[in-house]
This record gives structure tokens, C-alpha cells and sequence, in this order.
């Protein structure tokens, strides 16, 4: 295998294969891995790891480790290590189906937790230590700093404070892509922290490698693997009317003055809604726009395409196949439109209430006052986790919430009485848009409220049994403020429990 992307003489003797690398992690280590969406994980370790874990299962000796990453990654690392029983705790966010199954049965403890704070958690030494770093790069260069890859996430953190590095050199990432990141190493703990210099979405405050004590590095591996790439489903009809609407909004909020017609930074989540809202903003009025978000997926680059999107600031790639292999062919020109940066940055508080982000997430349910659940079905199944979304949705300009008004074919409401979980509190929903409707929430008690998103969020089907709820509440409820018949509340997830279907 040719060595071209290690360039660091001193480096190239630690490259070995991924067997001897996994062999140098050791019972109930914590791991820094890089990931985030499904992009730039490490892809060779992990799977080694997992073998040797499934190994020690099978002679009666087993061990376990714990799993720190950027966000999701992919099924070589969370799918392998799960399924091998290799990971005892993780954080901070995980969507692989075979880890959630295991969190689910109560056989992996998960700390899910908001993604700014994960850096800052680990360095105030919250977290415990961190044993050993692995951490996907496109290339080493010849003064050992490191050209990061598809993704930043934590990995600053990783490689500053892991007491191993374990690097993955994969030649599949771009060479381009040196030049698309801005590393920022200005973070520092109170009380010596200080404010970061970023006033613009596309401002540059770092550098574009990461720095590596070369004494430390205890392995490198070379891999070829491309990131997890899933494809988009096509925008169904909902999603369609879930991005008119917003976009109808955006309107009237330029029309009224309340925001500049190139609209302010855009942050996106991930999924097929959010990916339709950003293909509708294509063909929509606004020019010149830009992002301050997490995830570039592929409505980002169709936008930046357009030329209606000037550029893009997020600490990750989250692509279709094709839209992957687009960016691939023409990286040169998309770096210069696109800033990766670590997470602590791209999700930062400050940065987002100073920018005023648009913030637009999606939901598993919202009730009648706007309390938001984006984690838990039923109240105790985990989906995937909070992610991004509590570090925008508290600090937007416009923090916005959007769903399909029904799950599950239309035998779950995602409108209810009250929610099950709750990680985004009223105060923290400004617009709930659903197929049926816009709901602006600024400025209205929590009456008012209830009385918008029935009317114009909920489904149909739904909403005379919402309606009589809210009723039948606002003559018995203890108080008056937001009134709620709390047995009756939780009996409307009680319902789809016993018979399947919450239709009456
Ligand atoms: O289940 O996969 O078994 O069919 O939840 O729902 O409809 O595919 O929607 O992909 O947009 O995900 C909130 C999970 C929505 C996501 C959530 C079931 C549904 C399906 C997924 P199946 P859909 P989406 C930036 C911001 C938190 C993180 C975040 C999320 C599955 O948006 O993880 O915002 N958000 N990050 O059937 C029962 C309901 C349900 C329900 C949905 N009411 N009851 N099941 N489902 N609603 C990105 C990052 O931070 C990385």
C-alpha cells in the first residue's frame, strides 16, 4: 500500500495494520473517536476492536470499553462495537439501530447530551480521562500536523488530551479538502476564557490542521473506506408543504422588517424534512444567503449550487452517494464556500445567539403549549438524541420546529397533550410547521398557544380529541395557566401502547 498521505518520516514507522492497533486498547479504556453524521469516523480500528472484543466474549474473558465521538457514525464503528457487546458507555449522540436496540434493553448506558458541551465537558474533567484517541485524518504532513477529514467534531479535543492517539489515514477522503477547515485553539476554562473572534459565518479564526504531539501518536493505519453515505428520500408531499410554509414565512417576516431579505444563518438538522426545506429555499426569493449549522447535506450544496447560498459553516459532511461523489469531483470549488470547524464552535451558544441563527429542527412530538420531544418515544425509548438541536433551538433568532403532523401512517399525532419527554421547552419553541400549517408562538401565553397549534398544526384527525382535551382542561384543571388534566395526558400515549393506534 502506498504511504503518500503520511508525509512525517518520524510517523511513517508507527504505520501498522489495524489488528495491532485495536491490540493496544485494553479493558474498559474510554475512547475518543472522531465521527460525526456519518463522516470521518475511523473505519478499520473500530472493526479490529470489535472482533477482538467478540473473541474475548468467546474464551470467557470479556471486555468493554467506552465510546466518546462527535456525533453519529457509522455502522463499522457504533454497529460493529454494539453488536459485538464492546461498548458499556457512550455519548454524545447516537443513531445506529443496533447500539439504540442495546441502550433500549438498558444494556449500554448513553449520555446524551448537547453537542457544544461535549469539548468543554471533557476538558473541565466532568467526563473521567480520556484513554486513547482514534481519530480519522485525510493526510499527516511532513511537520506532523494533521489535514483533518469529511468531519471536525471533537477531534482537537481527542488529540490534545487522549493519552494514546490512534490515527486512521484514509485515502478515500480528498486531498482538496486541505484548506476547508478552520481549527480554533483559542478555547480556554473559565475564568480565563475570553470572547472568539467569529462575527461572520465565514470568518476564519484558526488554522487548517491539527496539532499532534508526535510522541504520543501509538499508531497509524491506513484505510480506503468511504464515509456511510445514505441516500435522501425523495421530498414526499408533506415534506413539500412543511418547506411552503416555512418559506411563506420567511417572506413575511422580510416584509415586515424583522429579517434582512438574504434572510440570516441558516442551521439545518439532519433528515428528509429538513433536506426538502433546504431544496425549497432553491427555488424560493432569498439570495445571498449563508449557514451556521452542524451538517452540510445535500440541500446545502443544491443551495450553494444555485448561487442563492454564499456559503456554509458546519463541523461536518452528512451526503447521499451521489451528492458525495459531487462534492468529490469538484471539492476545489466548494472549499472555497465551505468552512468545517469543531464542534465546540459550529454549536456554539454565543456564536449562535450573536449570529441569530434561523434554527430549524425536527420532532418526535410537541404538545399543546410547545414543549418539544426530539428524543424519546412513549417517554423512555430513545431515538437518537438531542444532538445540536438544544444548542440552537435556546439561542436562534427564530428557533423553529418542523414535522410531519402524524407518525407511524398516521396512527401516532405528533401534536399532543402534553409531551411524554420534554428537551426543548416552551420558551426554547418560537414556530412549530407541520403539512397542515405554520404556528407563530412569539409573544402568546401558553392559552394562546394551545388554541394556534390545534387549529393550525394538528391533523384533522386529531384535532376535535385535542380540542376536547384542551376543553374539558381549561374547566378542571388545577390552574390556569397552562391548563392540563396530567392522568388524562399521559393516557393519550397509554392508548397507542395497549391497542396500537391513538385514533379513537
Ligand atoms: O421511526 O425509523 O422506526 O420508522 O421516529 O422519525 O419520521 O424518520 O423523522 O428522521 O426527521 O427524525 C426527531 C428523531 C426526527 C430527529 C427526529 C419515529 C418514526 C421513525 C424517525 P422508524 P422520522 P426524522 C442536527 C439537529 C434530534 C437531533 C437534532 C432527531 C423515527 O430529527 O434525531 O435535532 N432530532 N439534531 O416513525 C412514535 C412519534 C414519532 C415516532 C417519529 N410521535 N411517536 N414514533 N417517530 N415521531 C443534527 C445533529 O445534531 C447531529
Amino acid at each position: 500500500m502506498t504511504q503518500r498521505h503520511v508525509h512525517n518520516e518520524k510517523l511513517k514507522s508507527r504505520i501498522m495494520d489495524a489488528d495491532a492497533a485495536a491490540a493496544l486498547i485494553t479493558n474498559g479504556m474510554t475512547i475518543g473517536m472522531s465521527g460525526f453524521t456519518g463522516s470521518g469516523y475511523p473505519k478499520a480500528v473500530p472493526m479490529a476492536l470489535a472482533r477482538r472484543i467478540e473473541a474475548s466474549h468467546a474464551a470467557g474473558d470479556p471486555f468493554r470499553c467506552r465510546v466518546w465521538t462527535g456525533a453519529s457514525t457509522g455502522p463499522e464503528l457504533d454497529g460493529a462495537l454494539a453488536k459485538a457487546d464492546g461498548i458499556e458507555f457512550r455519548l454524545p449522540y447516537n443513531s445506529d439501530p443496533i447500539a439504540r436496540e442495546k441502550i433500549n434493553r438498558g444494556e449500554m448506558d448513553y449520555f446524551d447530551m448537547h453537542l457544544s458541551q461535549v469539548a468543554p465537558m471533557a476538558w473541565q474533567g466532568f467526563l473521567g480521562p480520556l484513554d486513547v484517541a482514534v481519530v480519522e485524518v485525510s493526510a499527516i504532513r511532513t511537520d506532523g500536523s494533521l489535514i483533518p477529514s469529511s468531519s471536525v467534531g471533537n477531534n482537537k479535543t481527542w488529540l490534545d488530551r487522549a493519552g494514546a492517539v490512534i490515527l486512521e489515514v484514509n485515502r478515500w477522503q480528498n486531498p482538496a479538502l486541505e484548506g476547508m477547515h478552520d481549527i480554533y485553539y483559542g478555547t480556554a476554562l473559565p475564568p480565563h476564557r475570553v470572547p472568539i473572534p467569529l462575527v461572520r459565518p465565514d470568518d476564519r479564526i484558526g488554522q487548517s490542521y491539527f496539532r499532534v504531539d508526535p510522541d504520543r501518536v501509538v499508531a497509524i493505519v491506513e484505510t480506503d473506506a468511504p464515509d456511510r453515505n445514505l441516500p435522501f428520500a425523495a421530498p414526499d408531499a408533506a415534506a413539500h408543504a412543511i418547506a411552503g410554509h416555512l418559506i411563506e414565512f420567511f417572506r413575511h417576516e422580510v416584509a415586515l422588517g424583522r429579517l434582512p431579505a438574504s434572510l440570516l444563518p441558516l442551521q439545518s438538522g439532519v433528515g428528509n424534512i429538513a433536506n426538502a426545506v433546504l431544496a425549497g429555499l432553491v427555488s424560493g426569493p432569498f439570495e445571498q444567503m449563508t449557514a451556521f449549522t452542524e451538517v452540510i447535506q445535500d440541500g446545502m450544496l443544491d443551495l450553494l449550487d444555485s448561487g442563492k447560498l454564499r456559503m456554509a459553516s458546519a463541523t461536518a459532511f452528512s451526503l447521499s452517494p451521489n451528492a458525495a461523489a459531487r462534492l468529490n469531483a469538484d471539492m476545489a470549488r466548494y472549499r472555497d464556500k465551505m468552512i468545517l470547524r469543531p464542534q465546540e464552535i459550529s454549536n456554539h451558544p454565543e456564536l449562535i445567539r450573536r449570529l441569530g441563527c434561523l434554527a430549524m429542527n425536527g420532532l418526535i412530538e410537541a404538545d399543546i403549549y410547545g414543549n418539544v420531544n426530539s428524543t424519546h418515544v412513549m417517554g423512555s425509548r430513545i431515538q437518537n438524541g438531542i444532538g445540536g438541536s438544544g444548542d440552537f433551538a435556546r439561542n436562534a433568532y427564530v428557533s423553529i420546529f418542523m414535522t410531519p403532523s402524524t407518525a407511524k401512517a398516521g396512527k401516532i399525532s405528533a401534536i399532543v397533550p402534553q409531551a411524554s419527554h420534554v428537551d426543548h421547552i416552551s420558551q426554547d419553541v418560537q414556530v412549530i410547521v407541520t403539512e397542515q400549517g405554520l404556528a407563530d408562538l412569539r409573544g402568546l401565553s401558553p392559552k394562546q398557544r394551545a388554541a394556534l397549534i390545534i387549529q393550525n398544526c394538528a391533523h384533522p384527525d386529531y384535532r376535535d380529541a385535542l380540542a376536547d382535551y384542551y376543553a374539558r382542561a381549561r374547566a378542571l384543571s388545577f390552574g390556569q395557566q397552562s391548563p392540563c388534566l396530567p392522568g388524562e395526558a399521559l393516557s393519550w400515549h397509554q392508548r397507542f401502547i395497549e391497542t396500537g393506534t391513538m385514533r379513537q
